[in-house]
């Protein structure tokens, strides 16, 4: 790319997008009628990020990427019978996930058949038997697991933990163990919760915002209209990536027609520092390195020790061990000068309320849970937590994926939690942890795990390793799969294999005569309602909820639980959480009120429900990472035009990419030093832990500015390179940030 030609972000280029995702998708309602109820009072929740709709000053805001969600769910297009009549599941596993994605939404409940190698339809009651039977069948509700992605609603998690902890497991595996795991365990650790701790009110306040691995131009486009308007007061805004990423740098608010005519975009970062791939705790040591000696030379002028001495245990040896880390090994390991880091310091050290935001570029690395930490060590230096405009700031993918583990959506839940569960719904719930996602493949794998129930998402497809997660999943007795649109994971069937189609959230939910609500739950803790405003894709879907009930019902004849009543309306549903769920007393009035209620945050109020009961300094040895001979550090991220394994386009405006996914982003100076140039076809070439090798075929080798060292390719074309037993330390999630790969000139046309 030129100097001066970098993409803006947001602009024309996001009004066209966008005019171009509804044309493909012939969506149902023209743009601006559906989005003027997304994100408003009465309306629905954008099915997009979990970025807040605004709180108290909710406002009509443009959002390319969310129009793209909605759009991909309201589309005309159909994927009925009779397209599955005219296709074997081996024809469509032919297919690229961009292809299967545009067949539209899925009209009838479907089931696989060997003997063509089709699905066909089944009725619903002949659907929920199955389940039944093979459920109860396993023996050992162990033998199943209870996948879920981060859209599902409040009143559907909640009713789906409640399904799986009766019928006997915790095996609920979730997308969240892919993705902010690490912040929920450096968090639970360090400050006694799992959340972040400021509200959309706080970026108002905030003198400084750090972005750590977080490319919001993209995945929180909504962000950048707050980034805006802080810059605006004079926000300093300091941006950690390896990527100089476009939304990152300059804006232009899609509504501002003066500055789109005038082309002048509001700057966004005012320091940008490009560490290399996985150094970001070095550059966070180093960071606190200089807070520590500018206390040193202004004793008692920089640290709030009012706080530290208040508040946190653990300081003395966290300042020893950072005090004694060398910059040699800082700048080494960070891939940042110390002179970038000095100059980062000082703006920290000057600004008095800073906030510090971040996603997958610190959370899916081994070392994730120490940076992370390290992100809570920096802010309690100078006591940025639990104040107005200050704070940590976890920014969450799926748009109710923190609300799906406040329902109870864990493999590890709390016995108080556990307690009340039971207590409220007559029965004794399982005690010992479940299988997280990396543990549900292992045990699909040796044979333990018989049975996946899959609410959303695409798990043969977002998960690592991608040939070992098909044979997992192949070996199963049953896979269901609770879904709007098709994808790779229905493809991949075990013995018997269904597909459950459900309403999505930009529709009409009716029963018991009345549209129904649900609730989710943002990144920055407020609940409230969403309902749907179009007639659903197909009379024959069901909504989440009911489908949950109807399932639990038909495995669980038995049950005490009022299932059928809780489906048939829920505002129940909603009683019983506010039994169960601290924070939710009163639910349905409380969600009555626009913009919904917050449910607080402990250690947004200094509450610290740790161990300790104090906020605590950790520390963490600053290894040195070491690769092989040619290895480069692979991060695998998103393409600005696709949701998670759902691809809405060949297009990454941002990235001046177009037309095509499988690419592959280098330095000149490692494409020189491979022989290799600009536009070449490479093959990406992994180890498998075994001796073996792990191969992604056939990619555009693409120079770009990036450390030399790193390189990054999108997910999930990338996901047979992530090996399943690289994980982060005590997270478990998989380092799909951190592949070490050797790239090479393509051997052969074909895709692997
Ligand atoms: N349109 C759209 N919106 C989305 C999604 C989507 O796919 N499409 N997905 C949703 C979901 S589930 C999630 S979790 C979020 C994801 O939101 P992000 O976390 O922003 O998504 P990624 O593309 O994974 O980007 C990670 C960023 O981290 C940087 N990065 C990678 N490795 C490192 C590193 O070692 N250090 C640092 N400092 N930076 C690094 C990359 O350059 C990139 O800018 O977005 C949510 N919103
Ligand atoms: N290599 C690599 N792998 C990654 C990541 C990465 O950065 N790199 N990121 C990880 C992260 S952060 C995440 S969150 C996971 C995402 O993992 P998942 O959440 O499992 O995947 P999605 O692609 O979001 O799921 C898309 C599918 O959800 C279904 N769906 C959409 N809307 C609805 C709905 O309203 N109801 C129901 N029931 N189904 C619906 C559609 O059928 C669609 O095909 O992937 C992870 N995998
Ligand atoms: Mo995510």
């Amino acid at each position: 790319m030129k100097p001066g030609h970098e993409p803006i972000a947001g602009g024309l280029g996001a009004l066209a997008a966008s005019a171009k995702a509804l044309l493909r998708e012939r969506a149902v309602i023209p743009g601006t009628a559906a989005l003027l109820r997304v994100n408003q009072p009465g309306g629905f929740d954008c099915p997009g990020c979990a970025w807040p709709e605004g709180g108290k000053r909710i406002r009509f805001d443009f959002c390319e990427n969310g129009l793209k969600a909605v759009a991909a769910e309201t589309t005309s297009k159909r994927a009925d019978p009779a397209f599955f009549a005219a296709h074997t599941v081996a024809e469509l596993s032919a297919r690229d996930d961009f292809w299967l994605e545009q067949q539209g939404r899925l009209t009838h409940p479907m089931v696989y058949t060997p003997e063509r190698d089709q699905y066909v339809p089944i009725g619903w009651d002949r659907a929920f038997a199955l389940i039944g039977e093979t459920l109860r069948g396993l023996g050992d509700p162990d033998r199943a697991a209870f996948y879920t992605s981060g859209r599902t609603s409040n009143e559907a998690a909640f009713l789906y933990q409640l399904f799986a902890r009766e019928f006997g497991t915790n095996n609920l595996p979730d997308c969240s163990n892919m993705c902010h795991e690490s912040s929920g365990v450096a968090l639970g650790e360090s400050i006694g919760t799992g959340k972040g701790t400021v509200t959309l009110a706080d970026f108002d306040e905030s003198d400084c915002i750090l972005i750590l691995g977080q490319n919001p131009g993209t995945n929180h486009p909504r962000m950048l209209t707050v980034l805006e308007e802080a810059r605006k007061r004079g926000t300093q805004i300091i941006a950690v990536n390896p990527l100089r990423e476009a939304g990152l740098m300059r804006f232009i608010h899609p509504k501002d027609a003066v500055a789109m005519l005038s082309r002048s975009p509001t700057s966004i970062a005012t320091l940008y520092l490009t560490p290399l791939v996985g150094g970001d705790l070095a550059v966070l040591k180093g960071l606190c390195k200089c807070v520590l000696a500018a206390e040193a030379a202004a004793p008692g002028r920089v640290l709030d020790l009012a706080f530290i001495r208040a508040h946190t245990e653990g300081f003395e040896a966290f300042a020893d061990e950072i005090r004694n880390e060398s910059w040699e090994a800082i700048e080494r390991e960070g891939g940042v000068s110390r002179l970038e880091i000095e100059e980062a310091a000082e703006v920290y050290c000057r600004s008095e309320r800073v906030i510090a935001c971040w996603a997958m570029g610190l959370t899916q690395h081994k070392k994730a849970v120490p940076t992370i930490q390290h992100v809570l060590n920096l802010l309690m230096l100078r006591g940025n937590l639990g104040r107005p405009g200050a704070g940590a700031c976890p920014v969450r993918g799926h748009s109710n994926v923190q609300g799906d583990r406040t329902m109870g959506i864990t493999e590890r839940p709390a016995a108080e939690f556990l307690d009340r569960l039971g207590h409220a719904f007559g029965f004794d719930p399982p005690r010992g942890h479940g299988a997280d996602v990396v543990q549900t493949i292992k045990g699909m794998a040796a044979g333990k795990i018989r049975a996946l129930v899959a609410m959303g998402g695409n798990f043969a497809a977002a998960t690592p390793d991608r040939d070992l997660t098909e044979r997992a999943l192949r070996s199963c007795e049953l896979t269901v799969h609770v879904s709007t649109k098709l994808n790779r994971s229905h493809l991949v069937t075990g013995r018997q294999a269904l597909i459950l189609p459900c309403l999505g959230r930009s529709e009409i939910d009716m029963r018991g005569g009345s549209n129904q609500r649900v609730t989710v739950e943002d990144s920055m803790s407020m609940v409230h309602a969403s309902s749907g405003r179009k007639p659903p894709a197909s009379p024959h879907l069901l909504s989440e909820p009911a489908l949950v009930a109807a399932m639990a019902r038909a495995t669980l004849p038995d049950s005490p639980v009022p299932w059928e009543s809780m489906a048939a309306d829920y505002d129940r549903i909603r009683d019983k959480i506010a039994e169960v769920v601290p924070g939710f007393a009163d639910f349905n009035r409380k969600i009555d009120v626009p913009g919904g209620f917050y449910l607080g945050n402990s250690a947004g109020r200094r509450e610290w429900k740790t161990s300790g009961g104090m906020a605590r300094f950790t520390t963490h040895a600053l290894d040195r990472i070491t690769l092989r001979d040619g290895e480069l550090r692979l991060m695998t991220i998103r393409s600005h035009d696709q949701y998670n394994t759902t691809i809405y386009g060949l297009e990454d405006r941002y990235r001046g990419v177009s037309g095509e996914r499988r690419v592959v982003f280098l330095n000149a100076r490692d494409l020189e030093a491979r022989g290799l140039a600009d536009g070449d076809r490479v093959d990406l070439i992994g180890e498998d832990g075994g001796g073996g090798i792990r191969v992604a075929k056939d990619f555009r080798a693409v120079a770009y500015e990036i450390p030399a060292g790193c390189a990054a390719a999108y997910f999930p074309e990338t996901n047979v390179l992530v090996p399943l037993d690289s994980v982060a330390e005590r997270s478990n999630t998989p380092t799909s940030k951190f592949i070490p790969v050797r790239v090479s000139k393509a051997t052969a046309p074909g895709r692997a």
